[in-house]
């Protein structure tokens, strides 16, 4: 099914959401000792991160999403569409470093945990700073 320009845009905002709601419950249950840790529910979020990681995001960066829709905002960078080369480099770090955090988070080593969580925020990092605006 071909799916809006803007919904496009508010799906992938959704799954960015929705991966920044997981690493949240990490950082407070692994980095930061705000919240106990609960190994079911660290593996639990670090799989969630790594389904969505895996969930082919690419495709709702289609025609059209350039630029924000409708009541859909977009930061996205007009580079993001030129630069296919460098967007690939992102997402494959990105996506290696989501399923190494998944894989590490099922093992309940919290300092590995936390050395893989650092990772996935770093790969977060380099994608925002290249392509995404402020
Ligand atoms: C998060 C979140 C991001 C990344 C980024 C890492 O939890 O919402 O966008 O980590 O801050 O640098």
């Amino acid at each position: 099914a071909q799916v809006s320009p803007e919904d496009q845009i508010e799906y992938r905002k959704a799954g960015y959401s929705f991966m920044a709601w997981n690493m949240g419950k990490i950082k407070a249950q692994v980095v930061e000792g705000s919240v106990a840790y609960d190994q079911q529910q660290v593996a639990a979020a670090a799989n969630a991160i790594a389904a969505i990681a895996n969930s082919g995001m690419g495709a709702l960066y289609g025609p059209g999403t350039e630029k924000s829709v409708g009541k859909e905002k977009t930061r996205v960078k007009p580079e993001f569409f030129t630069q296919k080369e460098e967007v690939a480099k992102v997402a494959i770090a990105f996506n290696q470093a989501a399923n190494n955090l998944a894989k590490v988070a099922a093992g309940g080593d919290k300092a590995q945990i936390a050395q893989a969580f650092g990772d996935v925020g770093k790969s977060c990092k380099g994608c925002h700073d290249k392509f995404r605006m402020d």
